[in-house]
């Protein structure tokens, strides 16, 4: 193996999400999210973008898949929309909605591509949040029984899953910034909201289990950055040692160890959620792999005694506004090897960014900088890799450009352009780039 490569067998794979490319958001019996909810109320979502028609990828999976076998991927990462598949979010399977999942599984083991499927990025039906939704501690056996019948439908195909992406949103972004559906505004909810993000995860395990075969796989996707000191001074290294990274914090050592760390409600708007006897062992049971989303670290400095997070003055950013430091990503993955003492293969899950890519005269998308980002974290994982660390594949964000949320279509992370008029879809320099790195299972 040379300096560059990755061991055999690592996983290249490109990820997207169900809301944000999958369109037919009134076809075959597909109900509302939370996410149609929110993005039909004027103000929440820039230039009142929806997920309606997004990269209609619904009716274009096939294209979509020739074109990640062009790419030559290994793996796609995508999530089922659970509206879709149970409108009430409860109760009766909607079969139109099942067959699109087994038509692209299909699709996908075809053209030699791995599955791995998300059942959770954030599109909860509006029947189960107007039952309470997260905030409902059922919501954890619902969560469960749609898991386990996911897993009956596509699990004789399907060996890897992953029940939640990025809970820190559901629970944090959604409940107490505001800024994803449903939108609210209150920190102890978001607490309870995360406690039952991670049992809902627990319970679903198990559910997943149950349903699935001897090759079944069950993990989860956390988002995670690193904390990293401002200056090369002994306060600032000490500050970002110390500070708590709430991404990190609220649910690594939670699923690993089974508690919530004290100092989380040192912060005076949180306090402890309601758990129930038993929850801590459910939420910490074994997983098979961990995935990891990674995109920028926070710095920390001290500014008159007090530690602050800051924005990094000589630092370079994405569209995002999001620092790139592939270190971060190389930390992180050494410190969740040391938490899980290298016992659980690891993923990432997501890596990208998001850049202006203004086309050439001639349409072409000469995406250099999103190119050296990719390379520049490429080359972190394979660093991690050297020191021992158990990572299996790596997914980049995303296929390509979608929905991103609040932001709408504004923010591009795709390696592929789309034209959300024409639907045609562009393969980006980062596109031909990530295909080289496929094809030589090395970073060049
Ligand atoms: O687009 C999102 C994705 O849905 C979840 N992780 C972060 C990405 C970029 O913001």
């Amino acid at each position: 193996m040379s300096t560059d490569s990755f061991p055999d067998g690592f996983l290249w794979g490109t990820a997207t999400a169900a809301y944000q490319v999958e369109g037919a958001a009134h076809e075959d019996g597909r109900a509302e999210s939370i996410w149609d909810r929110f993005s039909h109320t004027p103000g929440k979502v820039k230039n009142g973008d929806t997920g309606d028609v997004a990269c209609d990828h619904y009716h274009l999976y096939k294209q979509d898949v020739a074109m990640m076998k062009q790419l030559g991927v290994g793996g796609y990462r995508f999530s089922v929309s659970w509206p879709r598949v149970f409108p009430q979010g409860v109760g009766f399977a909607n079969a139109r909605g099942m067959a699109f999942y087994d038509r692209l599984v299909d699709e996908l083991l075809g053209a030699g591509i791995r599955p791995f499927v998300t059942l959770y990025h954030w599109d909860l039906p509006t029947a189960l949040h107007d039952r309470g939704g997260w905030a409902n501690r059922d919501i954890a056996g619902w969560f469960s029984d749609y898991a386990a019948a996911m897993t009956k439908a596509l699990g004789d195909r399907v060996k890897d899953w992953i029940t939640l992406n990025e809970p820190w949103c559901t629970a944090f972004l959604s409940y107490e910034f505001g800024e994803h559906a449903p939108g609210l505004r209150n920190p102890a909810l978001a607490v309870q909201v995360a406690h039952h993000t991670l049992l809902a995860h627990g319970m679903g395990m198990q559910a997943i289990r149950a349903a699935g075969n001897m090759q079944t796989r069950v993990g989860i996707a956390l988002n995670a950055g690193y904390n990293l000191p401002l200056a090369d001074s002994e306060a600032d290294r000490v500050a970002a040692e110390n500070a708590v990274d709430p991404l990190y914090e609220w649910f690594v050592p939670t699923i690993f160890n089974g508690y919530y760390t004290e100092r989380l409600f040192d912060d005076s708007k949180y306090r402890s959620p309601d758990i129930r006897p038993g929850d801590m062992a459910v939420i910490a049971a074994r997983n098979d792999f961990l995935g990891v989303n990674y995109y920028t670290p926070t710095r920390y400095t001290v500014v008159d005694g007090q530690v602050r997070s800051v924005r990094n003055p000589n630092g370079e950013y994405t569209e995002m506004d999001w620092e790139v430091d592939p270190e971060g990503l190389y930390r992180l993955l050494l410190k969740l090897c040391a938490q899980t003492k290298n016992q659980l293969p690891l993923y990432i899950t997501e890596n990208g960014a998001a850049y202006p890519d203004i086309p050439a005269a001639d349409g072409a998308i000469h995406d250099a900088d999103r190119v050296s980002f990719l390379k520049r974290h490429f080359d972190a994982a394979r660093r991690a890799i050297r020191e021992g660390v158990d990572l299996r594949g790596y997914f980049v964000w995303s296929l390509m450009d979608n929905f991103e949320w609040a932001h709408g279509y504004t923010k591009n992370f795709g390696i592929v352009k789309t034209d959300y008029i024409t639907q045609r879809r562009v393969f980006k320099d980062s596109a031909l780039y990530f295909r080289n790195v496929c094809a030589a299972n090395a970073v060049v």
